[in-house]
């Protein structure tokens, strides 16, 4: 399938970073077209944004939809399935096609996706921290640890360097960045060894190199922690 591909994103959301390496892993070209966060009380509030992504979030991403109408999926998760269906013979985010294998790749992103990053997420930070008043970061802190030690205590018993085994899959996509969120926010990352193995391993792997926060046309050395 050939079309393009526009990547409503933010340089260091973890969402829309997973949905970077999807498309790396899967070599399709796209185009990033930079929301700004924090700018200007967040250019994911703008009413052209909202149209595109009513929650108000990204990753969103347009692609070509019936009679040549351009469509908008967001969520990170259904656009790196959508990903899989529309361009089934480029490598697979997934490490094999058992069923099995695919449903504990899935249940390892969710452990991200669902269960780890809407507690550390822009509008939970600022909620608790302008209107509840309360330390927001020691909130998220908290959560990303449980959502960790999930992880860790999930990980299929497999050899090979990434979570699956041999090969890299969606649940790496999740893992990566949550990581890197985790250092955002202090999180002592010592009892999480094999975590960091597997992100070791990741970044040898050309899209992780690719898809990194600092290589994003819109990257900011000087933004705040
Ligand atoms: N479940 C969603 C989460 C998306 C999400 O939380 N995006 C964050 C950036 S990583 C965002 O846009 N936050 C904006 C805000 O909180 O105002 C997905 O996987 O796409």
């Amino acid at each position: 399938m050939s079309q393009e591909l526009t990547l409503y994103s933010y340089w260091r959301s973890s969402s829309s970073w997973r949905v970077r390496l999807a498309l790396h892993h899967k070599g399709v070209d796209f185009t990033t077209v930079p929301v700004h966060l924090v700018r200007d009380g967040g250019e994911q509030h703008k009413d052209a944004h909202v149209a595109r992504n009513p929650l108000r979030q990204i990753p969103t991403l347009e692609v070509q939809g019936k009679e040549g109408k351009r469509a908008y999926i967001s969520q990170s998760v259904a656009i790196m399935e959508w990903l899989e269906e529309a361009y089934p013979d480029a490598p697979s985010i997934f490490p094999s096609a058992d069923p099995l294998q695919k449903a504990l790749t899935r249940q390892l992103t969710e452990i991200i996706n669902s269960g780890t990053q809407p507690l550390q997420n822009l509008n939970v930070i600022q909620y608790l921290r302008d209107d509840v008043g309360v330390d927001a970061k020691a909130f998220c802190r908290r959560y990303i640890q449980k959502g960790l030690e999930a992880y860790l205590a999930t990980l299929p018993d497999v050899s090979g360097p990434f979570s699956m085994g041999e090969h890299v899959s969606m649940a790496d996509f999740c893992l990566v960045p949550q990581l890197y969120n985790a250092r955002r926010f202090k999180l002592d990352l010592e009892p999480f060894a094999r975590l960091l193995a597997i992100e070791s391993a990741c970044q040898e792997v050309e899209a992780f190199k690719k898809a990194h926060p600092d290589a994003q046309p819109d990257f900011d050395a000087n933004a705040p922690a």
